[in-house]
């Protein structure tokens, strides 16, 4: 089996160093991720540039591919054949949660998104972190998960065009309550806008305010996750909002 691993905080970051050794115990992995950080920089595909890749060294001494392409050109590239076949790829692990809203957002979840368009199993892995927490993180529990969750997705496949985006408590493993199946939920961010003058008197702006938070609702991602459960969404692209086209249909034009 050839696992391909990459992550949208980029090739160096803990998370993706802690999900390559776990995955390693499945088979032969492939460690391909960008060369900077591109949290949330959504589904990407970059056509306008070339794209550089480079060979570097993890932190463990293992050998990784680097490109200036998004998350989601890191899993084209491959799929495209600059590498041997893949047979699932695994992004993360992300330092944060991906949950409700996140997934339209997060490099980690649409790496997973451009896995499916190609073909190819596509898991992402998330840690819900506390908020504000500062230090080094524990990634021992989600990378564990996330073994286990590729596994089955090895073993026992996944229905056609969907994949799975697994958030995972900030727990010791023995601590889990379980593995739950859910469904997206609703984050609420508090995003505010901070406006700032430059020395030249002109304004500028950063979308800022306070961390995310979530409604807590039974059998969602972040209702999971409040209740110390692994969260796995089965998530698919076709965004259709079927319930919106029986409303629509009624539309005289
Ligand atoms: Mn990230």
């Amino acid at each position: 089996m050839h696992i391909l691993v990459t992550n949208d905080d980029g090739v160096q970051a803990p998370g993706l160093l802690a999900l390559a050794q776990e995955m390693r115990k499945l088979g032969r992995v492939t460690v391909f991720a960008p060369d900077h950080n591109w949290s949330a920089s959504g589904h990407v595909k970059t056509m306008d540039r070339p794209l550089r890749v480079r060979e570097t060294t993890l932190a463990d001494g293992s050998a990784a591919f680097m490109s200036d392409g998004a998350p989601s050109d890191c899993v084209a590239l491959p799929m495209l054949g600059l590498t041997d076949p893949i047979d699932v790829v695994v992004s993360g692990i992300n330092p944060n949660a991906n949950i409700g809203h996140d997934v339209t957002y997060s490099g980690t979840v649409t790496a997973a998104m451009e896995a499916v368009i190609g073909g190819v199993r596509g898991v992402a892995v998330s840690l819900h972190s506390p908020e504000g927490f500062k230090g080094h993180l524990d990634y021992s529990t989600a990378a564990i998960v996330g073994r286990r969750v590729v596994e089955k997705v090895m073993a026992d496949g996944l229905p056609e065009g969907v994949l799975l985006n697994v958030n995972v408590p900030y727990l010791k493993e023995s601590e889990l309550k379980g593995y739950m199946i859910t469904r997206q939920g609703l984050r609420v961010y508090r995003d505010a806008l901070d406006q700032r003058i430059d020395p030249r008197g002109k304004p500028y702006y950063w979308i800022g305010g306070e961390a995310p938070t979530g409604v807590d609702e039974p059998g969602t991602d972040f209702g999971a996750l409040t209740q110390g459960y692994v969260s796995i969404t089965p998530l698919q692209l076709d965004l259709t909002s079927y319930k919106a086209m029986d409303v629509l249909k009624k539309w005289k034009f």
